[in-house]
Order: structure tokens, then sequence, then C-alpha cells
């Protein structure tokens, strides 16, 4: 009779350690996945990191929402975004959408000079002050479209 209850007892103990660990492993899971394919909810935090990084991914010519990688970002007033050229080919970050009157006012990487995102490896980045929606696109290639939202 002293044998069965300790046996039980190893046996609640080893489930309460999977399920712990399921838990924790689902919401690693969980976030991850978030970060990459939805768009981020309002009421999550932003993480407080100096920078927030995006890849111009390699082949970003031919594709459109996921050109720039993740897509869109959202980030805290007075945080930057480093945008760094992962492709072979030449690409822009430039504010606006495609055909704007506006369009590269409040950011633009440029064709040319230190910023110009003309080779793999080279980055440019902005700091973004205000909050609101900032939408942007490759001037070189226009199906490139990506979003900023500062919160
Ligand atoms: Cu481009």
């Amino acid at each position: 009779m002293k044998i069965i209850p300790l046996s039980f007892m190893v046996v609640l103990t080893v489930v309460a350690v999977l399920v712990s660990l399921q838990v924790h492993f689902q919401c690693v899971y969980a976030q991850k996945v978030g970060d990459i394919i939805s768009p981020m909810p309002r009421n999550v935090t932003v993480p407080n990191t100096d920078k927030i990084l995006v890849s111009i991914v390699p082949g970003a010519t031919f594709l459109t929402e996921t050109a720039y990688n993740p897509n869109p970002i959202m980030v805290n007033v007075g945080q930057t975004v480093l945008w760094t050229n992962d492709d072979f080919s030449f690409h822009t970050v430039t504010s606006g959408g495609v055909g704007d009157a506006d369009a590269s006012r409040i950011f633009d990487s440029g064709l040319a000079g230190p910023t110009a995102l003309s080779s793999t490896g080279k980055s440019y980045e902005y700091r973004f002050e205000m909050s609101g929606e900032y939408p942007y696109y490759c001037i070189l290639h226009p199906g490139m479209v990506g979003k900023v939202i500062v919160i």
C-alpha cells in the first residue's frame, strides 16, 4: 500500500513538469510566430531595444509585402529602425506610397550617397519622433512595400 502513493506522486511530478515545459514552449513559439507573420496588436508592449532591425530579404525585387522583413513593424516614439540590404540588388527605403506627391519627404535612403542601399550589407536608419503610420516603398521596385507603425 505504501508503494502505490509514492509512484503516484512521482507520476504527478513528472506530469506537472511536462505541462509547465509545454506551456513555456508554446509561449515562446506563439511570440515568434506573432512577430513574423501577423501585425502586432495595439496592446503589445514593444521591446525597448535601441534599434528595430528590418531586413531587405534576398530576392526582394520580386516580392511585395514580404520584401521588407518583418513587415509591418510597430515601434515606440523615439525608436530607430535600421534597414539592412540582405539582397544583391540596389533598393531604397522611401517614405510614402508609389505616386504620392510627398513621397520621400519624411525619410529616404536615396539613390546616391552614404545612405544608399546600393549593395549587400549596406544599411539605413531613421528615428521616428511622432506617432502614426508610415508606409514606405522601394523607388526602384515599387512593388516592394512596407509599413512602420509608431505608437
Ligand atoms: Cu528595390
